[in-house]
């Protein structure tokens, strides 16, 4: 891999000396470094190409037939593709590929169901939620009225009784479904079924398992629910970008509330990107591999649970599970649990766990993800391997020779499994 990444950045020796050590080291360390970042993945290197092309040399502003630009033919034939492509994956009427992230289409998608001052209920962020979806300080706090609902003490799973319980209190015009940090199935027909009680939107966000949505391995928002957002680059496994899905009645306005709504020129070198991502998805090995995120998920948190970890609500159902640090390590906090492991090799992120009593910078748990590994050929006997590093690790308390020795498993590892020909 670094040596044919290295060829690539010809151009870029000739013109750029200080970016240039960045750009190697990055490969380096991708290759030599175990990703368990559970909204990370490592793009094919068609989707790699396309990102890279000419494409971004154009201005495209409007939809394909309806630019405002000259020379766009090109741009329509790929937009319609990537539509497409969509429509086909996830079984939708409309898609829009032109969101430039999850939290552009969600505010796109917020500014088609609402009006500043209207009520949203979502998950709160400490139990899993997204800052996009309601965080005070982020667009969606600042204008709406944000109803936060919370996992159940007792399952630490979501709480559907209690979402409908603030629903027929609150009235909200949006119920929105969808994590960042939430191992579970989610019931998205339960749901629009609340939804449809308290005359709401359901608004789903599927940026986490987009991948398992479009294979059929998790349930589908798409047939009961208004709008569905997602990101195309983390189970997807498609450049970083967003998307919208929703109902043919719907599409104009949806459309209109990205552009001009929320942005301006559409980055056309990622949505050609995306379409190839699309493809690829449509495959049916793409099916495998998100079964095989699956499959590792469950061996990586067997793994830690065996080892005596506890995982928040018991293990997990999808790519991703969270390490509650408390009872195995009191005193170690997420940051240090993060940084001990990077040193290994192994890349994770502290993450807040419900009812979390540190704050967000130190946090109590580890929010740990199966994508990236398994792209890069991992199966169960090697999750039980990180499983075994991350248990090793944690358990002595970051001693360095400990983590040294653990570098060493990690790069072997690594080695095997080349993320790039
Ligand atoms: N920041 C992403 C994640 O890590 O889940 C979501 O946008």
């Amino acid at each position: 891999m670094t040596i044919a990444a290295r060829a690539r950045f010809e151009a870029v020796a000739d013109v750029d000396p200080e970016i240039l050590p960045a750009l190697r080291a990055e490969v380096d360390r991708q290759q030599n470094t175990i990703e368990l970042i559970a909204s990370e993945n490592h793009v094919s290197q068609a989707v790699l190409e396309t990102l890279g092309s000419v494409f971004t040399n154009k201005y495209a502003e409007g939809y394909p037939g309806r630019r405002y630009y000259g020379g766009c033919a090109n741009m329509d034939s790929v937009e319609d593709f990537a539509r497409d492509r969509v429509k086909k994956l996830f079984g939708c009427e409309h898609a829009n590929v032109q969101p430039h992230s999850g939290a552009s289409a969600n505010i796109a998608a917020y500014l088609y169901a609402l009006q500043p001052g209207d009520t949203m209920l979502s998950l709160s962020l400490a139990h899993g939620g997204h800052l996009s979806h309601g965080l005070k300080v982020n667009i969606s706090g600042l204008l709406y009225n944000i109803v936060p609902y919370e996992v159940d003490p007792k399952t630490e799973q979501i709480d559907y009784a209690n979402i409908r319980d603030l629903a027929r209190e609150h009235k909200p015009k949006v119920i929105l479904s969808g994590a960042s940090a939430y191992p579970r199935t989610l019931d998205f027909d339960k749901f629009s079924e609340i939804a449809d009680e308290v005359g709401a939107l359901h608004m789903a966000d599927i940026a986490h398992i987009a991948g398992m949505v479009a294979t059929g391995l998790h349930p589908s928002p798409v047939p009961t629910a208004g709008v569905v957002t997602s990101t195309t680059h983390k189970t997807l496994r498609g450049p970083r970008g967003g998307l919208i899905m929703c109902k043919e009645e719907h599409a104009k306005k949806i459309d209109s509330r990205v552009f001009p709504g929320s942005q301006g020129g559409p980055l056309m070198h990622c949505i050609a990107a995306k379409a190839v991502a699309f493809a690829e998805a449509l495959k049916p090995e793409f099916k495998i591999y998100q079964q095989q995120i699956l499959n590792n998920a469950q061996a990586l948190a067997e793994g830690l649970v065996s080892k005596g970890n506890r995982l928040v609500s018991g293990g997990t159902d999808t790519h991703l599970m969270l390490l509650d640090l408390r009872p195995a390590y009191p005193d170690v906090t997420g940051k240090q649990a993060e940084d001990w492991l990077g040193e290994a090799g192994i890349i994770v992120n502290k993450n807040m766990i419900p009812w979390d009593e540190r704050k967000p910078t130190q946090t109590s748990g580890l929010r740990i993800g199966t994508p990236a590994t398994t792209t890069r050929g991992f199966k169960e006997g090697e999750m039980t391997k990180v499983a075994d590093l991350i248990d090793r690790v944690l358990r002595s308390q970051g001693d360095p020779s400990t983590i040294e020795a653990a570098h060493g498993d990690v790069l072997s590892l690594c080695e095997q499994f080349p993320i790039y020909g």
